[in-house]
């Protein structure tokens, strides 16, 4: 066929455009908690901040998932604060899948039995959502974000020193299919390394699986930034933790630790700060992340607002930081507070088959077992509308698909094509059987031809590089 000149290819390229189905529509977030450690048991912004997630269930970009990273309570004896979390948390079950993880000070070596006793895969908590777990604190829920199907996988505190459990979410992973976000609580450093536990998990699981797409932390303090897995795919790397405040002019957002002599030892360890000493204080805040999914483009869009503040309607909880907690070195400055946009390219990670649109205008969409596109394998599958199931007779001999082209709109369904067995196959026509095909035959001379020319070419490089 003839390449149509500049003029026409614009028009052919505006047709095919005009008719590939619109971008999915609506957004949704996923609400990211900070590390809660300073909150005690009796401190109302507990139950603020599960407020805060079941307000945003009937925003315009609904809550997908609530995630929190870790250090639930300060040490793994405090299971006043466990049994509080718990209870607030269970407000979302049946409403939004959420995965906490265990922090450091949720157990310094392993997860405290006071953490798993309510927060592990045990309690059943995750059941609903649940897809599959290595033991009581890794283990990996299912989630939907405006119609995609998305994986998420809660590691423990440091699981690369733990044998199998990083191999475990490797095979997981690879056997889900499902774009993936990563859950762990010590991962990023600002600005461009590792923790040593997040550079094992960058290592040993992030960079060499393709389906992540996100990992989301605490621990370290705000920090957003997109890299690159070793296929050259765009990962997110996003931690949030406000639990110690900006001394710089950020006071008005930033309540000290109200537990004096349990979480006041940074009057100690930092000479010339202050605490707060009225008690049920404690900063609150969320981090949420708006998420728009763009097949066509390919890529996930998020941005992200400062994190809200929970107690913004209650300014009795005020606290003037001193400078001297910036001796911690813990007070981000100039990253702290931030809102911001990135777009993530997610090439093969978004696949025809998981993507909340319905690719081949069918009225099916997506794979799904409880009635999706019948052209979908799978959800990785990159078609909807393979040769079985693509309401064309492809091999022209009078029979269209598996089942006679019905389920793909055809006005006049024929006779099931012979070689459709199912309707994912994607070929119409029987396989050859022999070898070399007439077409290859046509090639010869022209392959002869140019491996002459190419042995031309090499050879009078290689004199252009002699001395
Ligand atoms: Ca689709
Ligand atoms: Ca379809
Ligand atoms: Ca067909
Ligand atoms: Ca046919």
């Amino acid at each position: 066929m003839r390449v149509p000149s500049g003029a026409l290819r614009a028009l052919v390229v505006l047709a095919a455009l005009a008719a590939l189905p619109p971008s999915a529509g609506a957004d949704c977030t996923w609400l990211l908690f900070e590390d809660t450690q300073f909150y005690r048991a009796d401190d109302p912004v507990a139950a603020l901040y599960v407020d805060d997630a079941l307000a945003r269930m009937s925003a315009a970009a609904p809550l997908a998932v609530v995630v929190h990273p870790g250090d639930v309570a300060d040490n793994g004896a405090q299971v006043d604060r466990y049994a509080r979390w718990s209870a607030e948390l269970g407000r979302l079950d049946g409403v939004i899948p959420y995965v906490v993880v265990q922090g450091n000070h949720d157990g310094q070596t392993g997860p405290h039995p006071n953490f798993l006793a309510q927060f592990g895969v045990a309690t059943g908590r995750y059941d609903a959502h649940l897809v599959d777990s290595f033991d009581d604190a890794n283990y990996g829920i299912r989630f939907a974000c405006d119609g995609v199907q998305f994986l998420m996988v809660g590691l423990q505190w440091r699981p690369a020193d733990f044998p199998g459990i990083l191999p475990w979410a490797d095979g997981l992973i690879a056997s889900t299919q499902l774009p993936t976000v990563v859950v762990t609580h010590d991962y990023g450093h600002n600005p461009l390394g590792y923790f040593t536990a997040g550079q094992a998990v960058f290592d040993q699981l992030v960079r060499s699986n393709d389906w992540i797409i996100a990992v989301l932390s605490g621990h370290q303090y705000e920090l957003t930034r997109v890299v690159q897995n070793d296929l050259g795919n765009d990962v997110l790397e996003m931690m949030a933790n406000y639990q110690w405040c900006d001394p710089n002019g950020l006071g008005p957002f930033c309540v000290g630790e109200s537990n004096a002599g349990a979480n006041c030892a940074v009057d100690a360890d930092c000479p010339g700060s202050t605490c707060n000493t009225t008690p049920g204080y404690g900063q609150g805040f969320t981090r949420p992340i708006q998420v728009h999914i763009d097949p066509l483009a390919q890529q996930i869009d998020f941005s992200w607002t400062t994190p809200s503040v929970l107690q913004a309607t209650r300014p009795e909880l005020t606290y003037v930081c001193t400078p001297a907690m910036a001796c911690y070195g813990y007070c981000p400055r100039g990253t702290f507070n931030t809102a911001g946009a990135t777009a993530l390219g997610v090439s093969s990670r978004l696949r025809a088959c998981n993507d909340g649109v319905d690719n081949d205008g069918d009225g099916w969409i997506d794979f799904d077992p409880a009635g999706g596109d019948p052209g979908c394998a799978s959800r990785s599958a990159s078609t909807e509308s393979p040769e079985c199931q693509d309401g064309l007779d492809n091999d022209l001999d009078g029979r269209i698909d598996f089942d006679g082209g019905l389920s793909a709109g055809v006005a006049t369904p024929t006779a099931p094509d012979l070689q459709c067995g199912s309707p994912t196959v994607d070929r119409e026509r029987a396989p050859r059987r022999c070898g070399l095909g007439f077409e290859f035959v046509l090639l010869i001379p022209l392959l002869l031809w140019a491996e002459r020319r190419l042995g031309r070419r090499s050879g009078g490089r290689a004199a252009a590089l002699r001395p």
